[in-house]
């Protein structure tokens, strides 16, 4: 029979084997580095596969390996204290998205103050904006892109910008955008460099309140190209969810995602798309 004795000095041999690891850090070099056999043997799923153990957004969350779309964890600036569940798209255009703001079927309503509209509200699942103050710190982590996907009765549309920031609340939540690509139309571009309204604080450029009257929250000008906050399902002039250059002012559009990704991602994707293309 073996003892206790016998089994403590074998864990205690086993522990001290060491074993060699060849492992790619992330410029791509790779180097050997010395483990405990027990690290390398027991545990090595989580740590060897799980790139970013604190995702800052859906574009580390794919780079960990994830491939399908869904609501996961993110860490606002690898912050572990803060997590925050988030919807990403992993199939459009290469995946990686974020998505920010979804409508789908007018079970939530968008007509809120301030406050809801700064720190967000509805389900990451189904209807929801994810906040103006999570928004400001997200897009300020790095360099993003963003993607509008609209969807009614059969017909896709989207359209693109290759700079998407939104200031602090200091400023606002003022929107920056990049130059625009897509099918849809660009209709967001008048909101550039225009700050956040919501129904009780009017901080547009009309003289009367755009939010109020258009029956939501927007970089709201004099008044709006697009109305992506807006009363879903009302096709009265301007108060729908609309996209101007895709439905008009009196249509509203049945399903719309706002969603970012870091700029960086697309690079990495194009730079290996370039790699295994070449001769
Ligand atoms: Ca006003």
């Amino acid at each position: 029979m073996i003892c206790l004795c016998s089994l403590f000095r074998l864990t205690l041999i086993l522990m001290h084997l060491l074993t060699l690891v060849k492992t790619k850090n992330d410029k791509g070099l790779v180097k050997l580095i010395v483990k405990p056999l027990t690290e390398t043997f027991c545990f090595p799923p989580f740590a060897e596969k799980t790139r970013f153990q604190y995702p800052r957004d859906c574009g580390q969350i794919m780079l960990n390996g994830v491939k399908a779309s869904g609501v996961y964890t993110i860490y606002i600036n690898g912050n572990k204290v803060a997590p925050l569940k988030v919807s990403c798209d992993m199939d459009t255009d290469g995946g990686g998205w974020l998505v920010f703001q979804r409508r789908q079927n007018g079970g939530t309503n968008f007509f809120r103050p301030w406050a809801d509209y700064e720190v967000g509200f509805g389900d990451p699942a189904d209807e929801f904006w994810i906040g103006l103050a999570p928004l400001h710190a997200l897009s300020s982590q790095a360099r993003y892109e963003l993607r509008v996907d609209l969807r009614d009765g059969g017909s896709t549309a989207y359209g693109y910008y290759a700079r998407f920031h939104v200031g602090s609340n200091t400023t606002n939540y003022l929107l920056r955008l990049g130059p625009f690509l897509g099918n849809a139309g660009d209709s967001l571009m008048y909101h550039h460099g225009r700050v956040f309204s919501t129904p009780d604080k009017d901080n547009d450029g009309s003289l009367t309140n755009c939010a109020e009257s258009y029956r939501g929250g927007w970089w709201y000008h004099n008044c709006h190209q697009s109305n992506l906050n807006g009363r879903y399902g009302d096709t009265s002039h301007s108060r729908g969810v609309n996209w101007y250059s895709w439905k008009g002012h009196s249509h509203s559009i049945s399903f719309v995602e706002m969603k970012m990704r870091p700029l960086k991602l697309a690079d990495l994707r194009n730079k290996r798309r370039r790699k295994h293309t070449q001769p």
